[in-house]
């Protein structure tokens, strides 16, 4: 099969049945409304979007103190469930897919986001390099985090479930645990934020623990081949780092073998601005490459991927579907575009994180 033609041909990933390749990236906008729930509009957005093979959901965070960022969505009451259930209904209702991704930020985060909580958690008490944004949209110096006592980690464990059965609670086809861009669990994976010395940091056995206590939990609630990780090996965004990230994600993707996962979802390093900027580091090693072959089941890859290289890392054989976010921020109908190689709507940053429709709902479809 040429590469168009495997990117419009169905794939399963696990129980999810995929209609075409083409995957909706999760995509942070900070559009949530009072209460962390996501916006009114998110329906109308995320339905235009419903062609793609599956949608995942913006980055969801599972509690309070798992936020870092204003306007970011939450999944952990029942008012926010019941938003997330209207969002998923109009998917399904233009048989699209869509799976929520859960999130917990870890120390990228601000105390002003959950002032009742007092300061962000996170493996070690080590602050983050640069500055965030607090509940005033504004930026501030990041806080020194408190690092996790083992009932932190405990409690953490059941949070990751409570999400996972409020997403089922909402429809969802299944969850990817966010485990990507420096954020908790990634934390965790890393030595240069895990530099604990109980069970869950240390050895690479013992910093991977915490993924897989999250899978486990939230496996009581979504069968496993429902269930994706996402991870982003080699990436800086977040400060974050690793002394030996070949064979840190080798292991990870070796315990991952095991878990009879629907997908794991890869952010290639070259793209890994997330959240600041379009430029692509053409130095920076290929991840799809290094891994691809080391991992038994189907593979997502993301970052920075145009037609042409989305067909061509599928012809090649280095992964199953290809994840766009910018592409699918401004086209709506980007699978309609690519099938007629259309053309594309250019993306306007300035619309991307906060505000109302303006770059949200209003970019438009064909005629
Ligand atoms: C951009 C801005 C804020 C958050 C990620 C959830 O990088 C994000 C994010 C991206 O995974």
């Amino acid at each position: 099969m040429s590469g168009k033609e495997l990117m419009f041909s169905t794939v399963n990933l696990g129980a999810i049945e995929l209609k075409n390749r083409l995957v909706m990236a999760p995509l942070t906008r900070m559009r949530a409304v009072v209460g962390h729930v996501p916006n009114p509009l998110a329906k109308t957005y995320y339905a235009q979007r419903a062609s793609a093979g599956l949608i995942i959901s913006e980055a969801t965070q599972i509690s309070n103190l798992g936020m870092g960022y204003p306007g970011t969505p939450g999944i952990y009451t029942p008012e926010q469930t019941a938003a997330w259930k209207e969002i998923v209904t109009a998917v399904h209702a233009k048989s699209g897919r869509i799976v929520s991704q859960l999130w917990h930020v870890g120390r990228i985060s601000h105390s002003s986001l959950h002032p009742e909580h007092g300061v962000p958690e996170a493996p070690s008490a080590i602050t983050p390099a640069g500055q965030t944004y607090g509940a005033d949209w504004q930026l501030h110096d990041y806080e020194t985090p408190k690092a996790m006592s083992i009932q932190d980690i405990a409690r953490l464990v059941t949070e990751y479930q409570a999400a996972a059965q409020n997403a089922k609670v909402a429809g969802f086809d299944g969850v990817e645990i966010h485990a990507a861009n420096g954020y908790l669990l990634d934390q965790f994976l890393q030595d240069k934020t895990n530099q604990r010395s109980d069970q869950y940091g240390g050895s690479i056995e013992n910093r991977l623990r915490l993924l897989g206590e999250v899978i486990d939990a939230v496996t009581t609630v979504f069968p496993s081949n429902r269930i994706g990780v996402r991870l982003s090996p080699y990436g800086t965004f977040n400060d974050i780092g690793d002394s030996d990230p070949k064979a840190l994600f080798t292991a990870v993707i070796h315990q991952l073998n095991g878990c009879n996962l629907a997908y794991i979802h890869m952010i290639e390093p070259r793209a890994t601005g997330a959240g600041s900027g379009d430029q692509i580091n053409e130095d920076a090693p290929i991840t799809s490459e290094m891994f691809r072959v080391a991992y038994q089941g189907k593979f997502i890859t993301a970052g920075g991927y145009d037609q042409a290289t989305g067909e061509e890392v599928l012809e090649d054989g280095l992964a199953d579907a290809v994840a766009y976010g910018r592409l699918f921020i401004s086209n709506p109908d980007l699978v309609e575009r690519f099938w007629q190689n259309a053309p594309l709507n250019p993306c306007n940053r300035a619309t991307f994180y906060g505000g109302n429709e303006l770059g949200y709902t209003d970019y438009p479809a064909l005629k």
